[in-house]
């Protein structure tokens, strides 16, 4: 057994990668061990023992385990030196787990499911999109959109002047969103987010998780 973190999970998961992030910015030497949850022949039952739910991330801190990237996320927040990644004041603090709701309950089943599954990968795969999906995704985006630029305002990170884990939650959502033509031309009409996308992709640790299959993408095509 190692007491070095042990990540379990694949590079292309928003959820994964959400965990990675918190780990790289906290500056955490850690491990990343491959499981690809959709791999041919179904899932191992060595990751069930980990996940009974079956789904990824899965998390090791020596004889410490956990799974849920909310739990993994603040564990690692609050267990590990570097900067923190949650605000010390209540109504500051509130306003991220607010904004990480937002994103666990309608960004990532709309925007990355309802949009990017049906509108880019599905199409890829020679499959038919689901029109009502799509259509019922849309309205959540728009509604998800203006509600994140609202609350954004005029900060520079999602809760005010510091990353927070808010903004490590959305910026692998949104990394798939904006892939959808539709949805880019929404991300448009709000200048802040636009500016906010900006920082998101200069991170170092946001580089470093691209998805292996990722091509590299620059934060300016949403003002080409
Ligand atoms: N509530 C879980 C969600 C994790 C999740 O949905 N992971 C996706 C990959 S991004 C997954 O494992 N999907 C496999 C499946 O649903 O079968 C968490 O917060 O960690």
């Amino acid at each position: 057994m190692t007491d070095r973190p042990q990540l379990y999970g694949a590079d292309y998961s928003v959820y994964v990668r959400i965990a990675r992030l918190a780990l790289l910015e906290k500056g955490v030497a850690h491990d990343l061990v491959p499981v690809d949850i959709f791999a041919e022949g179904g899932m191992r039952d060595s990751h069930l023992a980990r996940h009974p739910f079956g789904k990824i991330p899965a998390f090791e801190h020596g004889d410490f385990h956990l799974y849920e990237t909310g739990a993994i996320t603040r564990y690692v927040d609050e267990a590990f030196d570097g900067p923190a990644l949650q605000p010390a004041d209540a109504k500051s603090r509130a306003r991220m787990n607010q904004i990480i709701s937002i994103a666990d309950g309608y960004v990532y089943p709309h925007l990355v499911w309802g949009l990017y599954v049906e509108c880019i990968e599905k199409p890829k795969r020679g499959e038919a999109l689901d029109e009502d999906r799509v259509e019922s995704a849309r309205g959540v985006a728009l509604i998800s959109l203006t509600v994140l630029a609202g609350l954004l305002s005029d900060h520079r990170w999602m809760c005010g002047d510091r990353l927070t884990l808010a903004d490590l939650y959305l910026a692998p959502m949104i990394d798939y969103a904006v892939e959808v033509p539709e949805l880019r031309e929404m991300f448009a009409e709000h200048r802040n987010l636009g500016d906010w996308w900006q920082r998101v992709t200069a991170l170092d640790s946001f580089r470093d998780t691209q998805p292996s299959s990722w091509r590299q993408k620059s934060a300016n095509f949403l003002f080409a």
